[in-house]
């Protein structure tokens, strides 16, 4: 063996080194370096010197390459994209942001909430939807939930939340779910959390996608026009595919096939062109109608019907970007409730206000400098400049003496650099809905607040029946993971308050007694039930965007699947083609046919819809692959359509898989079909609640 260098064993270096155009690779302070796969010893077998720098800066450079992840929402995934204002509403509003035409650069993160930075994408949690829109005057961060409400009415109880919803404090686990002991006995013992609790066991915290979730301000904000006056308003985002959610045994099943499932989705979507969208929609109200509701519009846990205040669409969001680097963009954005800008403000709402000191402090421990807002993902797009100074990792270079204000250096020739402006800047509106928004100190909520039951009752009442019975399943399947038992008559008692048919489905779906009603603070109101809460009822039967697994096999007819996978490409769909060896199937016509996938690793639930284009002979070696069976029997488990060939018959039977208006042949019907899910068919494939 020779003593000289060797790259990677092969002794081929070329592919190691600069040449032509290929840059070289420097220290960090960018020393050219000629050795990156060798340290400095001193003699072939002795020890390496303290002297290599470059092992040094390398190695000392890894080890810091984390950052503390998020205390909460640490698993996320971001993309780039513009929006545009699509109305005008300068009587409401003089933010830049709104003028009609107006095209603003955006960033959107998308996240879970409980689970750390590596979990799954498809835990049942909440989805934060936080954009930050890059103004030109400022940034304006809209950081909101793809729920309306939230568990909370009062910052002071956030950490309480958190703590009790992440993995419990002794044994650190279960990772990113609520379905264990400390947060049942905590929302058990907060009444106030019962409304998010209904939206939270829905199928609202199984979105299919990112792309088909609505996302909400959640907080009742201010606009603000041009002659200071200012207007309620809460913020929705309405997807333009429609609302979609899997369901619980699919979401189950999604986290064991693809731990990145939602990231994956996001990604792949904007790099093919199919750019997720939003519109963007207000809730514009007045004091007087503040004050004439039987909740109050500062209390979080509370929503403002659509029915009473219809949603008014003034843009449009579209993500057109993938980030270039993880940790660059997604990883160090810093949303901040408090980056607002000129013609939206505040309300005294106490989660909010809360807010607005948490994320300043928090981005400061996790990115570990105030100068954070230098990092390219977190600066504004329009000039800033202010007298603040240094710092650690200070980017800046200011010139000059001027680092103070009042100064008079302008008048001696020199810069005296920026200056307020009480016509451009931000100026504190004081609106408010009630003479109780001033006076003495008090640790005190609102009377409303103590409602805590009306509006749980009223989302409930908006469901159809399959969703109805989805929650209640819900509740009986999360409880039934509780080990201190007492949790569970107690969280049914205060489901009492809510509704008695759902408390009683709920106690026989985990086999006790229905207990005694709890005592409500305030006893709940009848509100009229409002189909925008509804999933359901705000679906749009369109195969667009979704995913479609076709599975073949050796023996399949290669233009009926050329002829599926064009009509399902013509309605803006995926076509996955899914075969036992991902090289490929060979046809009936002896030609071979690449695969998208393998079976084994493309189960069905990875898909809005399957098809099953087989022959005789394809369908007669499926028949002893159980992910074959599994792939049809969880397509028609997970309501899905399903395509397939007459030939494919037996692996249909082998499969439990029963005639339904969702299980069709491969034409035009199944197209069709492909673009919803059956709900009727539940009732056949398991017991619910
Ligand atoms: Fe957050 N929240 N939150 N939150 N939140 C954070 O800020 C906090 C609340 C939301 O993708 C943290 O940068 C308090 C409501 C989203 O980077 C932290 C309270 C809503 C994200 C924090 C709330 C949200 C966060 C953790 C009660 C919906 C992810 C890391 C007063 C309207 C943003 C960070 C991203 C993140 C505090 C309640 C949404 C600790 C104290 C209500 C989407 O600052």
């Amino acid at each position: 063996m020779s003593d000289t260098k060797i790259v990677h064993g092969n002794g081929g270096e070329t592919h190691q080194q600069a040449a032509g155009d290929t840059p070289v690779l420097t220290t960090n302070h960018g020393v050219p370096i000629s050795d990156n796969q060798n340290s400095l010893k001193s003699g072939k077998r002795g020890p390496t010197l303290l002297e290599d720098f470059v092992l040094r800066e390398k190695i000392f450079h890894f080890d810091h390459e984390r950052i503390p992840e998020r205390i909460v929402h640490a698993r996320g995934s971001g993309a780039h994209g513009v929006f545009e204002a699509t109305a005008d509403i300068s009587d409401l509003s003089r933010a830049a942001v709104f003028a009609k035409g107006e095209q603003t650069e955006v960033f959107v993160r998308f996240s879970t909430v409980a689970g750390g930075a590596g979990s799954v994408d498809t835990p049942r949690d909440v989805r934060g939807f936080a954009v930050k829109f890059y103004t030109k005057e400022g940034n304006w961060d809209l950081v909101g939930n793809n729920i309306p409400v939230f568990f909370i009415q009062d910052a002071i109880k956030f950490p309480d939340l958190v703590h009790a919803v992440k993995m419990e404090a002794d044994r650190a686990y279960p990772q990113a779910g609520s379905a264990h002991d400390t947060f049942w006995d905590w929302a058990s013992l907060m009444p106030e959390s019962t409304h998010m609790l209904m939206w939270a066991m829905s199928d609202r915290t199984l979105p299919r996608s990112f792309r088909t979730m609505e996302g909400f301000g959640v907080h009742t904000f201010q606009l603000v026009n041009a002659e200071g006056k200012s207007s309620f308003v809460k913020f929705h985002w309405k997807p333009v595919l429609g609302l979609q959610s899997t369901i619980w045994d699919e979401a189950l099943k999604l986290q064991a096939a693809d731990n990145d499932y939602q990231r994956r989705d996001l990604w792949e979507a904007i790099d093919t062109g199919s750019f997720p969208e939003w519109e963007l929609g207000i809730q514009v109200f007045d004091e007087a109608f503040a004050r004439a509701q039987p909740y109050d519009v500062l209390d979080a846990t509370k929503l403002i019907p659509e029915e009473d205040v219809p949603v008014r669409i003034i843009g449009k969001l579209t993500l057109n970007r993938n980030v270039d680097n993880f940790f660059a963009e997604t990883e160090q954005v810093a949303f901040l409730p408090t980056n607002i800008v000129p013609g939206i403000d505040f309300s005294n709402d106490p989660l909010l206000q809360g807010r607005l000191f948490s994320y300043l402090d928090t981005q400061n421990s996790r990115l570990g400098t105030t100068n954070f807002h230098q990092i390219p993902i977190n600066a504004p797009r329009c000039p800033f400049g202010n007298f603040q100074r240094d710092g650690k990792m200070q980017t800046h270079v200011p010139k000059g003496r001027a680092n103070y204000e009042p100064n008079s250096l302008a008048e001696f020739g020199e810069d005296g650099g920026p200056r307020e402006s009480p016509t451009r800047g931000f100026a504190t509106t004081n609106a408010i809905t009630g003479d109780d928004e001033q006076g003495e100190k008090l640790r005190i909520r609102a009377e409303l607040f103590a409602d805590h039951y009306s509006q749980a009752r009223l989302f409930w009442k908006s469901q159809d029946a399959h969703e109805q019975a989805h929650i209640a399943s819900s509740f009986v399947f999360e409880l039934s993971k509780v080990g201190l038992e007492a949790i569970r008559p107690r969280m049914v008692a205060n489901l009492r308050n809510v509704d008695e048919e759902l408390a009683q489905r709920v106690a026989d779906g985990l086999g006790i007694d229905l207990p005694a009603k709890a005592q409500a603070a305030r006893e709940p109101v009848d509100m009229k039930p409002s189909d925008a809460l509804s999933i359901h009822k705000n679906m749009k039967p369109m195969l667009k965007g979704r995913a479609v697994g076709i599975l073949i096999a050796d023996g399949s007819d290669g233009s009926e699947i050329d002829a599926l996978v064009a009509a399902i490409e013509a309605e803006g769909a995926k076509a996955v083609l899914v075969a036992p060896k991902v090289g490929g199937a060979t046809l009936a016509d002896g030609s071979k046919r690449k695969a998208d996938g393998q079976l084994a690793g493309m189960p069905s639930q990875l898909f809005d819809a399957v098809a099953l284009v087989l022959s005789a002979q394809g369908t007669a070696m499926l028949l002893k692959e159980a992910a074959a069976v599994q792939f049809a029997m969880d397509a028609f488990g997970h309501l899905k359509a399903i395509g397939a060939s007459d030939a494919a018959k037996p692996l249909l039977d082998k499969a439990g898989v029963e005639a339904d208006a969702g299980v069709t042949g491969l034409g035009g019907d199944f197209v069709k079909a492909a673009a919803r899910r059956f709900y009727d068919r539940e009732p056949k494939v398991r017991m619910l609640a």
